[in-house]
């Protein structure tokens, strides 16, 4: 069985590329021409003498290279992970992210209507699309409505919608996966766990003095990348294409995640402090995702606690700060 996967240089995607090659998978993933090579494929690099494992040059915004790589590989599965996935980057580039993050799936599924029609396709949806939606009982599920706040989440919520209409209007095999922030050791460091974590080892390390932050009151629902990848091998090998939220079903604020990093760490959180740079020209002030249905239709659940995955990532930058692991 043959898997693409665009984005595959990405946390998600080297993730994944490791379990669908251990699941007997050939993989081929598409990755965007970069002048730095260095930084381009460090995820990936360790997959690179696999024979089941191919890298092409592709992009979104370049249909030409879709359609050749859909004729040519004719893939089983495509999991949809390419973006410009920084929410508060897409307040400075709307036009650049919605390019990528809309029109790129749309041309992904105009290419798989033409030159594919029986591969499966899972695109990566966002609980950024729920913006300022809140059920009752402080959850968002599949049935909450969308009110995004970002660039990022409406072009998202436009993906979300149009993939949905193309799996009704053309029977397409298409999922959603409304996969709520999800982190790791190979997160990037403008991420807010990622980037906590970081200055706070080289607090820790004496070589930085204080941690500077935007918006410490907002809540996340965070989980560890590794399940969520595997959540979205489930929902594309279910037997019929559907949505399905992912989530732990806990939220804790930044100013939580930044004290669970401090008493792991042993650092004084006087050390942190905050600027309005770092906010958001709207901000999404609270996530929590109700993942039941996933859970129960699939059977899947994280494995991950919260801080299982904030004490690994620690681990992970400690080992990195102090030269002990060049690698990631
Ligand atoms: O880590 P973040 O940048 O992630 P955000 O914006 O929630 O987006 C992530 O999760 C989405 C799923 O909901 C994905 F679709 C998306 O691709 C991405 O993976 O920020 C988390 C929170 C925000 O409320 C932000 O305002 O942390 C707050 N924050 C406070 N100070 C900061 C900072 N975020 C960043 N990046 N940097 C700060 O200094």
């Amino acid at each position: 069985m043959k898997a693409l996967i665009t984005g595959v240089s990405g946390q998600d995607g080297s993730y994944l590329s490791e379990l669908l090659l251990s699941k007997g998978y050939e993989v081929y993933g598409m990755i965007r021409r970069h002048s730095v090579a260095e930084n381009q494929t460090v995820r990936i690099e360790h997959l690179e003498d696999n024979d089941m494992f191919h890298t092409f040059y592709g992009d979104m915004l370049d249909s030409y290279s879709i359609n050749k790589a859909l004729i040519e590989i004719q893939p089983t599965y495509i999991y949809n992970l390419a973006a410009q996935s920084h929410v508060r980057v897409s307040f400075d580039i709307p036009h650049l992210t919605t390019s990528i993050n809309a029109n790129g799936v749309l041309n992904l599924l105009e290419s798989i209507r033409q030159n594919c029609p029986f591969a499966r396709l899972y695109q990566a949806s966002s609980s950024e699309m729920f913006g300022l939606s809140i059920d009752d009982d402080k959850f968002q599920r599949e049935t909450t409505p969308f009110k995004p706040v970002s660039p990022y989440g409406c072009a998202k919520a436009y993906a979300h919608n149009i993939s949905n209409h193309y799996r009704r209007a053309y029977n397409l095999f298409i999922s959603n996966g409304i996969l709520f922030n999800h982190e790791s050791p190979r997160r990037g460091s403008n991420f807010v766990t990622s980037k906590v974590v970081k200055a706070l080892c080289l607090v820790k390390l004496g070589k930085q003095k204080e941690l500077v932050l935007g918006n410490m009151d907002a809540y996340r629902d965070w989980g560890h990348s590794k399940d969520y990848v595997e959540a979205m091998t489930m929902i594309l090998e279910h037997h019929k294409p559907d949505d399905f939220v992912v989530s732990t079903m806990e939220t804790h604020s930044v100013r939580d995640m930044c004290n669970v990093v401090c008493d792991y760490l042993k650092v004084d959180p006087d050390c942190i402090r905050t600027d309005p740079k770092f906010y958001r020209a709207e901000e999404l002030p609270y996530l929590k995702g109700d993942s039941t249905k996933i859970r129960t239709t699939l059977g899947w659940e994280p494995k991950y606690n919260f801080e299982q995955l904030m004490h690994e990532m620690c681990d992970h930058w400690l080992d990195i700060l102090t030269g002990y692991k060049s690698n990631r």
